[in-house]
């Protein structure tokens, strides 16, 4: 089945970005012998002096790299977070130089392992690690990375004996991937996301679906239509709120709750599933339906949507202060996750949100605010621009700060309310990344208590 070969210890290989990704494509050819120089935009690259820890003689270009240099190197490993309009790469790519990332590299060097390819707009991680904890369950020996943190390449060496692959797969990392040929592939949902990097939604789209070329088992969601297109003769299971059509899953009624069945044989219902809400369903049934194909054992499934309690910053519950429920959702990074949450949280919402817009469309941000939220609370880069789509439809208010944002949202949430961090917008603008946003929310509300 594959046909792509690994690279030549004769070819020297150019890595574009050094941080988790450069790094760990470095410390890969290194254990293969496989000569690489590294380039990064930035004058001290975050995993510099870890490059060096291991290989003090690497060589690395920071800022520009001259053409000399470039004329050595025959392929590009290219880092998600760098933009193939780059000049850089678009200066290799005219001289005839392949273009990869690391997934490609990934995908020659796996063998004959099973892979899951997990991508989507919102709850990749999620089901990710859903699938990751069933698998474990059903006793199966599996390595989950990927854009979930861990990088793909990683695990090659980390991990020995593994039974299948689990990996969370960017837009940025598939763009860059030719050879990937998954035993099974899911596309969560699509919506706008990312408008900063790709020219178009279109644009965006397609990136995302090519995570189903070669793929032998195509998980698809019915609600969206926008991420459904099965290639003729591939094997399927679809997923969605509506009732299941026979061999798939959906969402049937019992005794007036909803509950997730294949076909009409009902497997659990919402009450007992730890994560809550349309976006729980969807998600434990997209698990549901990799893990059938995967042939792991229906009771590991089960007890895994019971007992798995979600992961840090996704809607995660932070406390309680007088009377007010508090959540970090710091990993809202898109208005189609914000909504999610808006819808699920099932309060009136004091909101936290702005950040980098990455470029978005807000109006349907302001639409679900206006059904949900008591106030609106805005920070960061993007804070005015928010404000006007919102366009008083809502109380709304700029913040200088989060601290600013979390006393503000105590002096006004009244007995029932909720208070909801889930900024709609990437974090970079004011943190180093979602985390750090989450954890500065969660350490000024302890300040409150
Ligand atoms: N750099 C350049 N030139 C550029 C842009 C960046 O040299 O034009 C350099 C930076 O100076 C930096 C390095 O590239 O030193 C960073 O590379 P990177 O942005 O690809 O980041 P990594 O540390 O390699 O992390 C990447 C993913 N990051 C992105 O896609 C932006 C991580 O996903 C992923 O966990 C990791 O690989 C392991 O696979 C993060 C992410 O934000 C969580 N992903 C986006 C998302 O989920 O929305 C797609
Ligand atoms: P990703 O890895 O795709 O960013 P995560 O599982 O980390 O997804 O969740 C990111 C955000 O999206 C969180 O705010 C989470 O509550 C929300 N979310 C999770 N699953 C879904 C879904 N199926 N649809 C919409 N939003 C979701």
């Amino acid at each position: 089945m594959k046909t792509a070969q690994p690279l030549s210890k004769e070819h020297k290989v150019l890595i574009v970005g050094l941080g988790l990704t450069g790094l760990s494509a470095a410390q890969f050819l290194r254990h293969r012998g496989i000569p690489f120089a590294v380039m990064d935009s930035r004058p001290t690259p975050s995993a510099y002096n870890e490059l060096l820890r291991i290989d003090p003689q690497a060589e690395v270009y920071r800022g520009e790299i001259k053409e000399q240099h470039l004329a050595q190197v025959h392929e590009l490993i290219v880092s998600p977070g760098v933009p193939l309009q780059t000049p850089v790469v678009q200066q290799a790519r005219r001289a005839g130089k392949q273009i990869w990332g690391d997934i490609e590299l990934f995908a020659r060097y796996v063998g004959d392992c099973k892979i899951v390819a997990i991508t989507g707009t919102n709850g990749k991680s999620t089901t990710a690690m859903l699938l990751a904890s069933a698998a474990k369950q059903s006793g199966m020996n599996v390595a989950a990375g990927g854009n979930l943190g861990t990088p793909a390449l990683e695990l090659i060496d980390k991990y020995h004996d593994v039974d299948a692959y689990i990996l969370e797969l960017s837009s940025f990392q598939l763009e860059t991937t030719y050879s990937l040929s998954p035993s099974i592939s899911v596309i969560l949902n699509i919506s706008a996301d990312h408008l900063d990097r790709y020219a178009s939604f279109e644009e965006y789209r397609a990136a995302k679906l090519r995570i189903h070329r070669g793929s032998r088992f195509i998980v698809i969601n019915r609600t969206q239509p926008l991420s459904i297109e099965i290639p003729e003769g591939i094997e399927h299971a679809t997923f969605g709120l509506d009732p299941a059509p026979p061999g798939h899953f959906g969402v049937v009624q019992v005794d007036g709750t909803r509950a997730i069945a294949c076909s009409d044989d009902v497997w659990i219902s919402e009450e007992q599933l730890s994560l809550s809400g349309d976006v729980g369903l969807l998600n434990v049934q997209a698990m549901f339906a990799m893990g059938q194909a995967l042939g792991l054992s229906r009771p590991a499934m089960i007890e895994t949507a019971r007992s798995f309690k979600g992961l840090p910053h996704r809607l995660q519950h932070i406390g309680s202060l007088d009377g007010v429920d508090w959540y970090d959702d710091s990993k809202a990074t898109n208005v189609a996750s914000t909504c999610a949450a808006l819808g699920t949280v099932n309060a009136k919402v004091i909101w936290i949100g702005g950040g980098d817009g990455k470029q978005s469309d807000f109006t349907t941000l302001a639409d679900c605010l206006v059904k949900h939220a008591r106030l609106a609370l805005l920070l960061g880069k993007d804070a005015a621009k928010i404000a006007q789509s919102i366009n008083q439809r809502v109380p709304t208010s700029c913040v200088k700060d989060m601290d600013e944002a979390v006393r503000c949202a105590k002096h006004y949430a009244r007995k029932g309310d909720c208070v909801l961090l889930s900024p709609a917008c990437a974090s970079w603008d004011m943190y180093r990344d979602y985390k750090a946003r989450g954890e500065a929310f969660v350490a000024a509300y302890r300040r409150l208590c």
